[in-house]
């Protein structure tokens, strides 16, 4: 493990690659290795969309091809050229939508079009598994197995949106959703008594108190917790009904989801008057991969500071730092509309172009600004999919990805008008002038 830590992945050689600041020694710039590392994970999270959609049977041979091709970009010595892998990180974006879309038409064509759906926060009395992730399809297999069984189901993090889908909700075992992002799982699984499915990331390695009530399935793996391969969930079933029940404990709140674009663009002759009355005055798209970092706190403040007249569109993990605000609605437009898991951005890029349409202006002259939360691979292949769509103005936080230095940094500002999360009240003021 030293000796990986003291030579670059890229070069093999020494102090090359990412966080490199000697130019020259691998022969490499370190702004190019950089972009190459975001190369690599803008396809990792592009990898993931596709393993779901697989998952359901739907696969695409271009998006195969292009993954082949960025990978083997990446290598030491087969492209030197910065302009060429920027070109080719854009390229993985415009890739990313081929993928999202075809993730959501496999979600679409096997669980429904999802539906607005009020989803509890709190127990009820029986025995319990937890499900988190983003996988779907082993929630599906997980709810089929689970019928009739006097387990109940319940959703955690990314998995809260599969409440929405039709092929879905009709298990009325299916019964709420437990705990926000991914990152409160240790406190969260050591709480209640159920076993636990990690179906994707992000799981954590698991405290000892859950350790031997956790299981993983798909992609997922951790020390001393057993993997699942298929979808044969005998051994969770089992453990859940060795398990003490669960108290009947309300929730605090009830999350609503399942707002699909078919649903939002259906709305767009009242929008567009609500917008032309100066009802709406702004839309908000405030989500992403989150972060347990302090500075994540940004995203609530925000949102809460927005002044009655705009709307909040979220997805991914990030919602959760939001949706349980009540925002109330504009004539009966919620000002917070979930549109679901961070995969379902290809939602949210369906409204803008369908505002853009509606408005006849540019995405980049509609009233609508997108405040991301990044964290990992699959933001980072949103964030380009956002960009190669000519996105500019794209407010990002809560830091800096790591593979961005200052002279990439330049590039993103200069070409993509990038901004980074501030001041809410500052942003907001900046925003709406
Ligand atoms: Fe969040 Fe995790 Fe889904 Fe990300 S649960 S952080 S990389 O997986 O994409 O929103």
């Amino acid at each position: 493990m030293e000796r990986l830590k003291m030579f670059c992945y890229q070069c093999a050689q020494t102090a090359g690659g990412t966080g490199c600041t000697i130019k020259g020694v691998c022969g490499k710039e370190p702004t190019v290795a950089r972009l190459q590392d975001n190369l690599i994970f803008t396809s990792k999270g592009m990898a993931a969309y596709l393993y779901h959609a697989r998952e359901l049977g739907y696969t695409d041979t271009e998006i195969d091809a292009f993954l082949e091709r960025a990978f083997y970009s990446t290598f030491t010595n087969v492209n030197f050229d910065a302009e060429d892998i920027i070109n080719m990180a854009e390229e993985a974006g415009r890739m990313n939508i081929k993928t999202m879309k075809l993730l959501k038409k496999a979600h679409i064509d096997t669980f429904g079009e999802p539906e607005p759906t009020e989803v509890q926060t709190g127990t009820v009395k029986g025995h319990a598994i937890i499900a988190t992730g983003h996988g779907l399809k082993a929630l599906h297999e997980l709810l089929k197995q689970t019928e009739g069984s006097g387990i109940n189901v319940y959703t955690h993090s990314e998995l809260l949106p599969a409440h929405g889908y039709p092929g879905l909700k009709k298990y009325d075992h299916l019964v709420g959703n437990l705990g926000k992002a991914w990152f409160d799982q240790k406190n969260l699984f050591s709480k209640y008594t159920a076993a636990i499915l990690g179906t994707s990331n992000c799981v954590l390695i698991p405290k000892e108190e859950y350790r031997d009530r956790m299981f993983t399935t798909g992609p997922t793996g951790l020390p001393g917790v057993p993997h699942i391969d298929g979808y044969d969930y005998t051994p969770v079933i089992e453990k859940a009904k060795s398990l003490p029940e669960l108290n009947e404990e309300p929730g605090e709140v009830i999350l609503t989801t399942g707002f699909s674009s078919s649903l939002v663009i259906s709305l767009k002759d009242k929008i567009k008057k609500l917008v032309e009355e100066g009802r709406i005055r702004h839309f908000f798209l405030v989500g992403g991969c989150d972060s347990q970092l302090k500075k994540g706190e940004y995203y609530r403040e925000f949102v809460q500071k927005l002044p009655q007249d705009t709307v909040v569109l979220t997805l991914a993990c990030g919602k959760f730092r939001i949706n349980d605000l009540a925002l109330g609605d504009i004539e009966g437009i919620p000002r917070l509309i979930d549109l679901g898991q961070c995969n379902d951005s290809i939602v949210a890029i369906e409204i803008a172009e369908a505002l853009s349409d509606l408005f006849g202006k540019s995405i980049n002259e509609l009233p609508l600004t997108i405040v991301l939360s990044w964290m990992e691979q699959k933001a980072v292949a949103i964030l380009w999919s956002l960009l190669s769509l000519g996105i500019k103005g794209i407010y990002l936080g809560p830091i800096i990805p790591g593979w961005v230095n200052d002279e990439i940094f330049e590039v993103l500002k200069e070409r993509y008008d990038l901004r980074l999360i501030g001041d809410p009240e500052e942003d907001i003021k900046e925003i709406l002038s």
